[in-house]
């Protein structure tokens, strides 16, 4: 199979699981459930579950075992979407193509949606039925990369402001990378992948994508096309935040992504030809147009 028809098949699979596993409900409360599902539904890329689930294929896993894993991911990467969209943070009103969650419903409901998604990713974990041990490794690695240390660290570098160039690294590294890594992580623990040089090749894979990934971000607020990417671009130069391209100018930010996605396809030496779809969605990921 080429590269663009595994990433749609691999795509559909975590749309299918993501309409099975998210939340759904009634009672007097149940707008939540719209709420949540609204940011769910509007799309996104859906990177962070596809590349728990090549991880897993690659290491001979199975999808039933890493699905709800990489599910959770995406529970948390929406819940942060909603939550950098409030007018606290970076007060967007455009999100994955539509009216971002406070806008639609509020600000009190965004902030409630967001928190809802949260704990709903570690509750989804904890029903997987998983052994208990992988369970409780799941959540280490999901609450450490999404917290303190990990994205929500990340996210209190970016509202300061990075002073130099290792602090925009640092940032990019927690406040992006930490979950694509993440997503890694629980697609070698889904496989269940004990092998500390295989752990460590595809930390240095993750790593290395989650800055790649984070520069072109930036690139994109520069030269997307709003309609596209679904979100407002221009955003860092409007508020004045440091990112790679305004502190290496376009062709440098380009020449960065490019240098740390090499990076990432060199770590995956060791798995050869199984390696095939990461190395290709290292490329796909500098070079996307949204
Ligand atoms: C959820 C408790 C909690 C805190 C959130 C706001 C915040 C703390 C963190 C910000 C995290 C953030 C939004 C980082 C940017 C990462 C990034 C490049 C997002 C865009 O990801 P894509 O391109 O988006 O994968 P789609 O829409 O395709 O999923």
């Amino acid at each position: 199979m080429n590269f663009t028809d595994e990433l749609s098949k691999k795509t559909q699979t975590a749309e299918r699981w993501l309409k099975r596993l998210s939340p759904n409900g009634e009672g007097y409360h149940k707008t939540i459930f719209e709420v949540v599902n609204y940011s769910l539904e509007a799309g996104g890329k859906r990177i962070r579950p596809v590349l728990a689930l090549g991880v897993c294929e690659m290491l001979g896993g199975r999808e039933e075992d890493v699905m709800p894993l990489a599910c959770a991911v995406e529970f948390i990467h929406t819940s942060s979407l909603i939550h950098d969209d409030l007018p606290c943070m970076d007060d967007d009103d455009l999100r994955r193509g539509k009216p971002t969650s406070h806008i639609r419903f509020g600000e009190a409901l965004a902030l409630l949606g967001g928190d809802a998604l949260l704990f709903y990713a570690f509750e989804t974990i904890a029903n997987a039925g998983l052994p208990a041990d992988t369970a409780l490794e799941a959540v280490k690695i999901l609450a450490s990369a999404s917290g303190i240390s990990g994205m929500v660290g990340g996210q209190v570098i970016d509202i300061k402001g990075a002073d130099s160039y290792d602090e925009l690294i640092s940032l990019y590294k927690m406040k992006t990378g930490a979950l694509l890594e993440a997503s890694v992580k629980l697609g070698v623990l889904a496989a269940g992948n004990t092998d500390p040089k295989v752990r460590d090749a595809l930390d240095a894979y993750a790593a290395n994508l989650g800055i790649a990934f984070q520069i072109k971000d930036d690139i994109l607020d520069v030269e997307g096309e709003e309609k596209v990417i679904g979100k407002k671009t221009g955003r860092d130069a409007a508020i004045g935040k440091k990112n790679f391209v305004n502190s290496l100018g376009i062709d440098g930010a380009r020449l960065a992504s490019v240098e740390y996605a090499n990076n990432a396809k060199n770590a995956l030496q060791m798995f050869g030809d199984k390696s095939k779809f990461l190395v290709s969605l290292a490329d796909y990921l500098i070079f996307r147009n949204k």
